[in-house]
C-alpha cells in the first residue's frame, strides 16, 4: 500500500466500505468518478446498496458522474430504490426503467457543459464526491484509473471526498492523465491547448486532503462490455463514410490525414474505425471522449498518431490488451478531463470531424440520438452534441430501418430532437451517404429520401414530402400526419 498512498497521515483514513457507506445519508448529492462503464467506484456504492436492502433504511440520493456508470453503481443502486435524481448520461437498464417510469427524475445535460454546472451551483451542493483511484501521491492528489470524466469538478466543488483506491488498476495509468482545470466566468482564459497531443496540465487531481474523508481498498475490475462483432449494415456504413472522406481529401477539403476524429461509442462507431484500419489514411490524429478497442488497433497499425480522450472504454479482451502493453500506449494516449476533451472552444479549434450515431433522422436532418418514439429514454446526448455543434464536419450514422424493418430510422419528423437541422451536415445509412451542406431545407428533404431511406419506406416518404410541398412553407410539412408513423408504430407494431 506504500506506493498506491504515498501520503502517510491519509494511510490513517482507510476504512472499511461499510463504514464509509455510513457517511452517505438521505438527500445527499454523491458526485462520482466513471465515464462509459470506466473508472467508477464499486465498493461504497454495492456497500450501500446492500446496507439499504438489509435495513430498508430510506436513502434517496441524487447521483451525479462523468457519463454511464457500471451495474456495481448505477444498476445496485437503482435497484434498491436509492437514486431520486440522476445527471448527466446513463446506459444501464436498472436506472433506465426506472427513469422511464418517472421514478428518478433524471436531466440529460451536454458532456463539456456539466462540470462547469456543477461548479456554478446549478444542482446544489455537492456532498461527496467518490473517486476511484489508481494511487494517492505524496501531497494527497489523486491519480485517476482509466477515466476522467467530471472528477476534478466534483473533487473541487465537493464538501468531502472519499477515495477508492482500485488495486486491479495498475500504478503504471501514472502519467496517461493531462489535467486542466478550467477558471470560470469572469476570470476564464483560452484553453493553451492548440493540438490533440499537447499536455497542458498536471498527471493528478489536485486534491485539498483535508477533504478526504476516507479511503477504501479494492479489487473489484470494471464491468466492461463486449462489443457486437461488425455487421454487414455497419460495413456498409463504414464504406460510404470514408469513400466520403477520401473525395472530400481529393476535393481538399481535407488533408491527406484527415482532421482530428471523433466518434461515438457502439458498435457502428467500432466498424467506422474498423474500417479506417483499411483505408489509405496515416497519421491521423484522435481528439474524441471514448476510446474503444479499434483505437488501439489503429495505433498498433501506426494509422493513429496521437488518441485524446476522457476515457478508455475496451472490451474486456480489449482492457487487457492496454493493460499488457500499457507503456507503450501511454505514449499515444491522452485521457483528460471531459470539459477539455469536449470542450466547444478545443473542438472549434482542431477542426475535429464529428461521427455520432442516430436513433432517428427526419427528411430535413434534425436527428434525434436519445427518445425512442419521442418519450422513452435511451441513454443521453452524451458528448455528441458538444461535437457535432462545434465540429469541421458534422456526421451521423444509423440504420435506414430498426427492429427488423417494421421502424423506418428516416421519417417525416423526428419525435424528439437532439441535434438540430443546423448542426447536421452529413448522414450515413448503409443506403448511402447524405451530403447536406450548402442545401436549403427542400433540397435536404430530396437528397435524404433518395439517397438514405431504405426502399420499403421510400415511396411513403416521396409521398409525403409531395403532398408536404403542396402546403408550401420553408420546412414543407403536414402537421396532422408528421408524426403518425410513430403513432402507427406505436398501435400496430410497424410504421408500414
Ligand atoms: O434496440 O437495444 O432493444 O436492440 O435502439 O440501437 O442500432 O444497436 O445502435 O448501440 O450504436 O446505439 C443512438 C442509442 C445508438 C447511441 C444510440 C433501437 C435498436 C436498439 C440501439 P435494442 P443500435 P447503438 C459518445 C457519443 C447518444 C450519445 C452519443 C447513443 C437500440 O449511439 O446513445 O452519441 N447515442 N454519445 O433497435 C426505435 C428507432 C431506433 C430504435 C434504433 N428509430 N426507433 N428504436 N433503435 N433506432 C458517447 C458518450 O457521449 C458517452
Amino acid at each position: 500500500m506504500d506506493q498506491r498512498i504515498k501520503n502517510r497521515e491519509l494511510r490513517k483514513k482507510i476504512t472499511t466500505p461499510q463504514k464509509a457507506a455510513e457517511f452517505i445519508k438521505d438527500g445527499m448529492n454523491i458526485a462520482t468518478s466513471g465515464f462509459t462503464p470506466s473508472g467508477y467506484p464499486k465498493a461504497i456504492p454495492l456497500a450501500l446498496a446492500e446496507k439499504v436492502k438489509k435495513t430498508g433504511e430510506k436513502i434517496r440520493i441524487g447521483l451525479l458522474t462523468g457519463a454511464s456508470v457500471g451495474d456495481e453503481l448505477d444498476g445496485a443502486l437503482a435497484e434498491q430504490g436509492i437514486i431520486a435524481k440522476r445527471y448527466p448520461y446513463q446506459t444501464n437498464k436498472p436506472i433506465r426503467d426506472r427513469i422511464n417510469a418517472g421514478e428518478t427524475a433524471y436531466a440529460d445535460i451536454h458532456l463539456s457543459h456539466f462540470p462547469q454546472q456543477v461548479r456554478y451551483g446549478f444542482f446544489g451542493k455537492i456532498d461527496i464526491a467518490i473517486i476511484e483511484a489508481a494511487a494517492i501521491t505524496e501531497e494527497g492528489n489523486i491519480i485517476p484509473t482509466t477515466s476522467v470524466g467530471a472528477s476534478p469538478a466534483f473533487t473541487r466543488a465537493a464538501d468531502k471526498i472519499m477515495i477508492e483506491i482500485n488495486t486491479s488498476q495498475p500504478l503504471e495509468l501514472k502519467g496517461i492523465h493531462d489535467i486542466y482545470q478550467l477558471q470560470d466566468p469572469p476570470s476564464r482564459k483560452p484553453i493553451p491547448l492548440t493540438k490533440p497531443d499537447d499536455r497542458i496540465g498536471y498527471p493528478y487531481i489536485p486534491v485539498n486532503p483535508d477533504k478526504i474523508q476516507c479511503i477504501v481498498i479494492t479489487d473489484i475490475k470494471d464491468n466492461v462490455r463486449p462489443f457486437a462483432p461488425v455487421d454487414e449494415t455497419s460495413r456498409k456504413m463504414a464504406g460510404h463514410l470514408i469513400e466520403f472522406l477520401q473525395n472530400e481529401v481529393k476535393k481538399g477539403r481535407l488533408p491527406q490525414n484527415l482532421l482530428p476524429l471523433q466518434s461515438g461509442v457502439g458498435s457502428v462507431a467500432n466498424a467506422v474505425l474498423l474500417g479506417l484500419l483499411e483505408s489509405p489514411f496515416q497519421n491521423m490524429d484522435f481528439y474524441s471522449e471514448v476510446i474503444q478497442d479499434s483505437v488501439f488497433d489503429l495505433i498498433d497499425a501506426e494509422k493513429i498518431r496521437i488518441a485524446s480522450g476522457t476515457s478508455i472504454t475496451p472490451s474486456e479482451e480489449g482492457l487487457i490488451r492496454f493493460y499488457n502493453n500499457i507503456d507503450s500506449y501511454k505514449n499515444k494516449i491522452i485521457l483528460r478531463p471531459q470539459e477539455i476533451s469536449n470542450n466547444p472552444e478545443v473542438i472549434r479549434r482542431l477542426g475535429s470531424i464529428a461521427m455520432n450515431t442516430a436513433i432517428e433522422v427526419d427528411i430535413y436532418g434534425n436527428v434525434n440520438s436519445t427518445n425512442i418514439m419521442g418519450s422513452r429514454m435511451m441513454n443521453g446526448i452524451g458528448g455528441s452534441g458538444d461535437f457535432a455543434r462545434n465540429a469541421y464536419l458534422s456526421i451521423f450514422t444509423t440504420p435506414s430501418t430498426a427492429k427488423n424493418g417494421d421502424i423506418s430510422c428516416i421519417v417525416p419528423m423526428v419525435s424528439h430532437v437532439d441535434h438540430t437541422e443546423h448542426d447536421v451536415h452529413v448522414i450515413v445509412t448503409e443506403q448511402g451517404i447524405a451530403d447536406l451542406r450548402g442545401l436549403s431545407p427542400r433540397e435536404r428533404a430530396e437528397v435524404i429520401i433518395e439517397n438514405c431511406a431504405h426502399p420499403d419506406y421510400k415511396p411513403m416518404l416521396r409521398d409525403y414530402y409531395r403532398r408536404a410541398v403542396e402546403n408550401g412553407g420553408h420546412i414543407p410539412h403536414i402537421m396532422k400526419e408528421a408524426l403518425s408513423w410513430h403513432e402507427r408504430f406505436l398501435e400496430t407494431g410497424s410504421m408500414k
